[in-house]
């Protein structure tokens, strides 16, 4: 875990360290694993998809995203963790390797990159992005509430000083816009769409905009059972599921609703550990098996989508 000069997946990486990596995946399954530079944050860092599968894009495929939130360091944590198990199992592992022969994964390591970069280094509890504010000193707009879907309702967030801030309008804020351009372009392949946060141990489903249930929602409530189900196999880890309004709070602009009502059926936002104890402070000894038991869910949701 700890040699020098080698990632370690047992600990937070800063977003230098992530940016490394990146380029070693590429280098060493140049077959498996392409870069794809999808936009730039406000303060001009780079935006970062990691392509995993084959060279065919006609192919199914899942969109994960990690570092919406700024603090919630354990989620960029699982997208490092979930791109090394694929790589590292394709040819091993029979499940991954059926995965990858026949979908593609795209996974953003830091949506959030400006605001991971400074929780690093100047407040550990940052959560928006790190944009201006007109006629406001305070900075950064809530990514998770910057999309364009029922956006500034249910409830208002229009102060640029609350931690939910929505922005100016929808679809403001540059790491919002490159997200939503990527997706938009790949439309046609992209069947799931996950996002990761912490923390709560919740697997949540459209919609947080309304207590209206999602037209499928049977099928997402079968399969958030399942997964949920999966996740406690390994260490007993309760997870709780339901649609964001009921089961969290209400929201509106999430990513996930977004994603959902532009047609992608199977949308899940992960809540990963804890329930409070450590919170968004998780230690790093818990990221391992934090990462182990939720690949077994995106396992599982993977393997449905390509079966359905
Ligand atoms: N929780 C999420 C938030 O943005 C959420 C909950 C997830 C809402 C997905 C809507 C969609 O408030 C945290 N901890 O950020
Ligand atoms: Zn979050």
């Amino acid at each position: 875990d700890g040699i020098p000069g080698r990632h370690s997946y047992a600990k937070y990486n800063d977003w230098d360290k992530i940016v490394a990596w990146t380029e070693k995946m590429v280098e060493r399954y140049p077959e498996m694993v392409s870069r794809i530079k999808i936009g730039s944050t406000a303060e001009n860092n780079p935006l970062y998809v990691l392509k995993i599968g084959k060279k065919d894009d006609k192919r199914k495929a899942v969109f994960m995203d990690c570092g919406i939130h700024a603090r919630e360091w354990v989620s960029p944590a699982f997208c490092q963790w979930f791109v090394y198990q694929a790589t590292k199992s394709y040819g091993r592992n029979k499940i991954m390797t059926k995965l990858l022969d026949r979908m593609n994964f795209y996974v953003l390591p830091v949506l959030n990159v400006d605001g991971y970069i400074w929780s690093w280094t100047q407040d550990r509890m940052w959560r928006k992005n790190r944009s201006k504010n007109q006629n406001s000193t305070c900075i950064g707009t809530d990514l998770n509430r910057n999309f364009d879907v029922s956006w500034n309702s249910n409830p208002s967030t229009d102060n640029p000083c609350w931690q939910t801030y929505r922005g100016p309008a929808p679809e403001s804020e540059k790491e919002t816009k490159a997200v939503t351009a990527f997706i938009r372009s790949h439309l046609d392949s992209i069947r799931a769409y996950i996002t990761f946060h912490s923390y709560s141990q919740m697997l949540l489903f459209p919609y947080g905009y309304t207590t209206k249930l999602a037209p499928n929602h049977k099928d997402l409530v079968k399969v958030a059972k399942i997964a949920t189900d999966v996740i406690s196999t390994r260490y007993e880890t309760r997870y709780i599921y339901g649609p964001i309004a009921s089961t969290i709070y209400p929201t509106s602009g999430s990513s996930l609703d977004w994603a959902y009502d532009l047609g992608i059926k199977h949308t899940f936002a992960f809540e990963l550990r804890d329930k409070g104890r450590f919170g968004f402070l998780l230690p790093e000894s818990q990221i391992k098996p934090t990462c182990k038991e939720t690949m077994l869910a995106v396992k599982f949701i993977a393997r449905y989508i390509l079966k359905h």
